[in-house]
């Protein structure tokens, strides 16, 4: 919202308010009226303007769904009057345009020496994780956790990471141990998830490890006796 005034002392006949918007934003319009909203052009002329009046214009627009960081504004006013003090014509405001934003990514490895032998999958072998969460967003994040969609992974510290900075990234471990069922199964699926709160509103991420547990049956030797008969 821009507001003019004129602090006199005299009427001004033309009173040109500028803004000129800056990329990020769209589909701006604006009411210099209070109610209507048309295409903002970049600049308005409020016409006539006595000693002491005063008015606003709204301006609107839809900011770019990918912009981040600091969006500047600045409009100006100028009139066909002298005027005594420049200085105050000219104003700027920020804003903070805040994208919260968590990731993890997940990997699985096999430990196939837990349980001998050291180059077979046993019940009791173990899959390790490496759970990479980054704050990829430009706002600090607080009660970072990652949570397992199974149970039975466990995760260093619970999953608790707690407060994640802006570009910061926490790794975690874990580990699974396997089931025959597993084996049997031939594959172990299972996803992780990461929580992070800003400003009383969570955002999440998940990532989902594929291991494929290879089965080596059993060898089956068959022995051959080979009879050799002699004929007279
Ligand atoms: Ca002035
Ligand atoms: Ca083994």
């Amino acid at each position: 919202m821009l507001s003019y005034y004129n602090d006199g002392p005299s009427d001004v006949t033309i009173c040109l308010v500028s803004d000129t918007i800056a990329a990020g934003l769209t589909n701006v319009t604006a009411s210099p009226c209070g109610f209507i909203y048309s295409p903002w052009l970049g600049s308005y002329d409020a016409g006539h303007v006595v000693a002491g009046g005063s008015g606003t214009i709204i301006i609107r627009g839809t900011l770019d769904e990918n912009y981040i960081g600091v969006y500047t504004n600045t409009a100006t006013v100028s009139s066909d009057v002298y005027d005594p003090d420049e200085s105050n014509n000219t104003s700027t405001i920020t804003i903070d345009v805040l994208r919260p934003s968590v990731s993890i990514t997940k990997e699985g490895t096999l430990a196939m020496d837990v349980v001998a032998p050291n180059d077979r999958l046993d019940a009791g072998d173990k899959i390790h994780y490496t759970f990479t969460v980054t704050n990829t967003g430009n706002a600090t994040l607080t009660n970072v956790a990652v949570t397992e969609y199974n149970s039975s992974v466990t995760i260093d510290n619970g999953g608790v990471i707690g407060t994640l900075a802006i570009g910061a990234t926490v790794i975690l471990t874990g580990t699974y141990t396997l089931a025959q069922a597993d084996i049997d199964a031939g594959t172990f699926t299972n996803t992780a998830s990461v929580t992070g709160n800003y400003n009383n509103k969570d955002y999440t991420d998940e990532d989902v490890d594929v291991q494929t547990l290879e089965q080596i049956p059993e060898l089956l030797v068959t022995k051959l006796s080979l009879r050799v008969v002699m004929l007279p």
